[in-house]
């Protein structure tokens, strides 16, 4: 079962009582912490297989219009565009969670621009993921979509350092194993044989590893440092994700005048889109958005190993509907992962005899 996180601390924003000025439900505002949201196991479940899904055709089809198609669009503006995308998509969560556009606008007054030192805090996940977005791009042109599949799986154990340095989460020796169990379960269960496909572009494998270790660094690093700032109060999660995306626009509006800048003066700003492009963006879109949801109901070492159940999952769903040969590194990979899940949700031996170390014992999603 998955573990509902509880927000660790109050954060003193919540004991300032700013009046708003209309009507609207103080979500965001309660000072006393509210009681954990409870969302069915079957919500956290289609969360998460949308997300796997979308991740997994996201990287398909961005690599095919980096490589395939004739006209090389710049890919600073889709990374741009996604931003734009999920900070419409957020703002209309918002409108819904409080109850009309006149609500949203006065709670982004409020939480967004007046609290200026709380928006700053997004400022460095947003920077983070802003370069972990282009990367994926710069890797995907230069890699084959299941080579940087299988290197990009390295994240998981990258996570799991982060959030023992940045939470202060406590691992013991079979949890750090199942951790890189999993992380080799899950780069079997992805691995195709190497297919020679029609690339119409150069491609230069160093600097695809370089940009996906860059990639793996950034994942780890922003998505545990975006749960720290999520659940150490009780703001609204599409408040902190309007927060993070206004950062992202800007910060990416960077990234296409610094790189692309003078290209598109002359060429223009959607030069060479195709509606496949814009498929990329919004799989982009709708994958970083699950992401959010995911970390809400869950955490991020979590979220690997559920997203891995669900690679099997959907891998095994797709022999049966395809009528395809199970491979020996596929039943090797999957045995992997479902000891790593078997291992992670053991007790923890060490701790045993100090409760003040002791934490309720967490089972990993089993999906
Ligand atoms: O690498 P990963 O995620 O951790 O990257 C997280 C993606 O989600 C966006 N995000 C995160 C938090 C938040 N509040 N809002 C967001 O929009 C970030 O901008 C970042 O793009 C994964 O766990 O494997 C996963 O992988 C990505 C993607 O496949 C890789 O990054 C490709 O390089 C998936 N994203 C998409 O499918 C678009 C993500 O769903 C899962």
């Amino acid at each position: 079962m998955p573990v509902l996180q509880q927000p660790q601390k109050p954060s003193p924003i919540h004991t300032q009582d700013t009046s708003m000025s209309c009507q609207c439900p103080r979500i965001p505002l309660s000072p006393m912490r509210p009681a954990p949201e409870k969302v069915s196991m079957l919500f956290k479940l289609y969360c998460l297989v949308v997300m796997t899904v979308v991740a997994a055709t996201y990287i398909v089809v961005l690599r095919y219009t980096r490589t395939v198609s004739t006209d090389k669009y710049f890919s600073t503006t889709a990374v741009f565009l996604t931003e734009v995308v999920k900070l419409i998509i957020s703002l209309g969560m918002l409108s819904w969670e409080v109850g009309g556009l006149r609500c949203m606008a006065s709670t982004v007054l409020e939480e967004v621009i007046y609290k200026r030192k709380e928006t700053l805090k997004l400022c460095v996940p947003s920077l983070v993921y802003a370069l972990q977005n282009n990367m994926a791009f710069v890797a995907l042109s230069n890699l084959d979509a299941a080579v940087y599949q299988v290197t990009y799986q390295l994240k998981i154990p990258c996570t799991a350092m982060c959030s023992v340095l940045m939470l202060g989460r406590s691992l013991s020796y079979m949890q750090w194993f199942s951790i890189f169990l999993l992380c080799g379960g899950v780069s079997f269960v992805q691995w195709k044989p190497l297919e020679s496909t029609a690339v119409h572009i150069v491609q230069n494998p160093l600097i695809g590893m370089v940009a996906t270790a860059v990639a793996v660094l950034c994942s780890g690093f922003a998505g545990v440092y975006f749960e720290k700032v999520l659940k150490s109060s009780s703001t609204s999660l599409w408040i902190r994700n309007i927060q993070m995306y206004l950062w992202g626009i800007l910060m990416t509006f960077g990234g296409v005048v610094v790189n692309d800048g003078f290209a598109i003066l002359q060429e223009g700003f959607l030069f060479g889109y195709t509606p496949l492009v814009c498929l990329v963006i919004l799989l982009a879109s709708m994958g970083g958005l699950y992401t959010s949801v995911v970390v809400k109901y869950t955490d991020n070492i979590m979220k690997s190993f559920s997203a891995a159940s669900a690679i099997v999952l959907s891998t095994l769903a797709s022999m049966y509907l395809f009528e395809l040969h199970l491979s020996y590194i596929f039943v090797a990979g999957t045995t992997m992962v479902c000891i790593s899940i078997y291992l992670y949700g053991l007790p923890k031996l060490e701790n045993k005899n100090d409760s003040s170390k002791q934490e309720p014992k967490k089972m990993p999603v089993s999906v």
